[in-house]
């Protein structure tokens, strides 16, 4: 059975956490924990096979024994990077996280999968405040190579389902045999996740 890991990178808010609660949990529950960075497993089936997921959610807070996003970008086999539609500053972070994943990979002679990076548009509901383009975000996914997704965390589930399902299964067609990474710091069990989620309070956007 082979392991695929996965990291969800962005800046702050943007609503990395919301989308790994809603995969693991097909909840939207609105406050999330952020104060530690945990890897969740869960074992999911790709045709037929039984695969280990190791999901990654870093968190922005400076935490104990956190781990560096170029430790997370050599980790990860696949990355979901995230922004928020209605926050141009957070679209600029995962233009510089999709750059610095493909400078890394190419640097340390890992394999570039074209299609291991996705760009995610998160928080779609709030399209009347949108700052962010979609053929802006549109056309760096085209020059990166990532695919690309608009959808809102808070109002869609399946969307969400679909797109890291797409990743695992991209990710585990692609890395058969590969070297094992040192890992970023923290395992929960999706069990601890149900406690942590409820952990902080943060208000709803
Ligand atoms: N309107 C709206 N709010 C969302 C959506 N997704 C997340 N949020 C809210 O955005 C805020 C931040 O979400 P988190 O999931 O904690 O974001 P994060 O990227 O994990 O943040 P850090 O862990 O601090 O880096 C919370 O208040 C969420 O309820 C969405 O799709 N729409
Ligand atoms: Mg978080």
């Amino acid at each position: 059975m082979n392991d695929i890991k996965i990291s969800v990178l962005g800046s702050e808010g943007v609503g990395k956490s919301a989308l790994i609660v809603r995969f693991l949990t097909r909840r939207f529950i609105g406050e999330y924990a952020s104060s530690s960075e945990c890897i969740y497993r869960k074992r999911v089936s790709v045709e037929g096979r039984q695969v280990n997921l190791e999901l990654h959610d870093p968190c922005s807070q400076p935490c104990e024994g956190q781990s560096t996003l170029n430790d997370q970008i050599l980790w990860a086999d696949g990355f979901i990077v995230v922004y928020d539609i209605s926050d141009y500053a957070s679209f600029i972070t995962a233009k510089a996280v999709v750059h610095l994943i493909r400078e890394i990979h190419l640097g340390a002679a890992k394999r570039d999968g074209d299609s291991l990076v996705f760009l995610v548009g998160n928080k779609q509901d709030l399209c009347h405040m949108r700052e962010v383009r979609r053929e802006e975000a549109q056309r760096l996914a085209a020059e990166s190579r990532c695919h690309f997704y608009e959808l809102s965390a808070a109002e869609q589930h399946q969307e969400v389902v679909l797109i890291f399902s797409k990743m695992v299964q991209n990710a585990s067609l692609g890395g058969k045999a590969k070297e094992r990474r040192r890992r970023p710091s923290g395992s929960k069990s999706v069990v601890k996740l149900i406690n942590n989620v409820f952990g902080k309070r943060r208000k709803s956007v």
